[in-house]
């Protein structure tokens, strides 16, 4: 069994083909949560879980469940996948590798005739990304008990339409019941979507943990006024205090470090015209650490100076956290199946702690967990540049095989 490896070619054709849905003109994708785009890659992905002789369920929050049958029927089941909506402008690996390289485990225990002890089942989240609907790792929240239902069906995008209309619409509104105690442990492998692998030449990250991840919405209220008369001293410029505040954050993570990482993402300026004041401005701040008494501080920092700079520019605060992820550690005796693994087929590892958020944070909560990384170029994703190697998603997949595979137990008839 030692020697079972995935079919490369299978799963490289299938992240093109899936990397095909939303593709973009410079190469990247764009299928954010529940649009259609998201739709055309779920069903893509149920058609090749059921020509794997899956059996697909669907719950009330679109996540999808596609299990392969162990010798113990009932037994809860080893579960891997990861997620398949996307960023606005993003690359076709994010997320997709890990429900792809999932599959693939599952259709190369059939090649083989291979039996598990334990059923598995390949699942696909839905919103991890959290960028048209907020917060992030929605569907993992909701199941794992972490969010509430009837709050994430209310969020709304940009454009008013609400997470609960467009679940309907693109229709994966699942009626599936599928409780996390039907689940015996998580494993998801992922690009690291940072430079240390490749910087390192290291092929494997074995994920010991998670950092922490804090987000806010800011609304900074001043006065609308006309560019030309209105005397400087006068204004009450909503954009010169979001923008002090935004160079208050990028402060607050330098002297956060090391471990810490704060970022304003997305700004919308009303009324958005060159020669009116703006009077007000809506943007999203983004904190992290791997220590969560930092973080805490992050926060204070942030509350503190945004309350500050408006006040000295006679602005309204208005500042909300809405999500609240603490710093995690994965189970050591799934982290012990990947680095097992990988060690197995010789290839380099390093122990690491993921700086991005996955639906694995929320899966830890209930659930033995652990991720498996591998380098992705230049250590970028969140981008249409992002880029994997053949090479890497192979044995990445092969690692998530035989980690999945030491967690499930093979039928000794095989
Ligand atoms: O934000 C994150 O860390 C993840 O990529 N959604
Ligand atoms: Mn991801
Ligand atoms: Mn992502």
């Amino acid at each position: 069994m030692n020697d079972l490896r995935i079919d490369g070619g299978r799963l490289w054709d299938g992240l093109s083909r899936m990397g095909e849905i939303g593709a973009t003109p410079a190469g990247g994708v764009n299928r954010q949560a529940l649009t259609d785009g998201d739709r055309a890659a779920r069903d893509l992905f149920i058609s090749w879980c059921r020509e794997a002789g899956c059996s697909v369920r669907i719950d009330a929050s679109g996540n999808i469940f596609a299990r392969r049958a162990g010798r113990r029927g009932v037994a809860p089941a080893v579960a891997a996948g990861s997620h398949l909506d996307s960023q606005p402008a993003a690359g076709r690996f994010d997320g997709a590798l890990g429900v792809l390289a999932a599959l693939e485990v599952v259709r190369t225990l059939n090649d083989h005739g291979v039996v598990t002890e334990r059923p598995l089942e390949v699942v696909s989240w839905t919103n991890e990304e959290g960028c048209r609907f907020a917060p992030s790792m929605m569907g993992s929240g909701v199941f794992t008990g972490r969010f509430d239902a009837a709050r994430m069906d209310a969020t709304a995008d940009t454009e008013g339409r609400t997470f609960g209309a467009e679940l309907e619409r693109i229709g994966f509104r699942g009626d599936d019941l599928v409780s996390v105690t039907e689940l015996d442990s998580w494993f998801e492998l992922h690009i690291e979507q940072g430079p240390v692998l490749e910087r390192e030449g290291t092929a494997i990250g074995v994920v010991t943990g998670a950092n922490g991840l804090r987000w806010f919405d800011l609304v900074v209220t001043g006065h609308d006024a006309h560019a030309g008369p209105t005397p400087m001293a006068e204004r009450r410029d909503a954009l010169l205090g979001a923008a002090r505040i935004v160079a208050a954050v990028n402060r607050i993570g330098l002297a956060h470090l090391p471990g810490a990482s704060a970022t304003v993402g997305s700004l919308a300026v009303h009324p958005n015209s060159r020669n009116t004041i703006p009077g007000r401005v809506a943007f999203t701040v983004d904190l992290r650490h791997q220590d969560e008494t930092r973080q805490a501080a992050m926060k204070d920092a942030l509350e503190t100076e945004a309350a500050s700079i408006c006040a000295a520019d006679n602005l309204e605060l208005d500042l909300r956290e809405i999500a609240n992820q603490p710093p995690l550690r994965f189970d050591p005796g799934c982290v012990a199946a990947v680095r097992g693994a990988a060690a197995a087929q010789g290839l380099s590892w390093r122990e690491m702690v993921s700086g991005a958020g996955h639906d694995a944070c929320h899966l830890a909560a209930r659930l033995p967990t652990a991720m498996i990384f591998i380098p992705c170029e230049g250590g970028v994703s969140h981008s249409e540049q992002e880029n994997a190697t053949r090479e890497d998603c192979i044995a990445g997949a092969n690692v998530l095989l035989h980690a999945v595979l030491k967690r499930a137990g093979v039928h000794a008839g095989c």
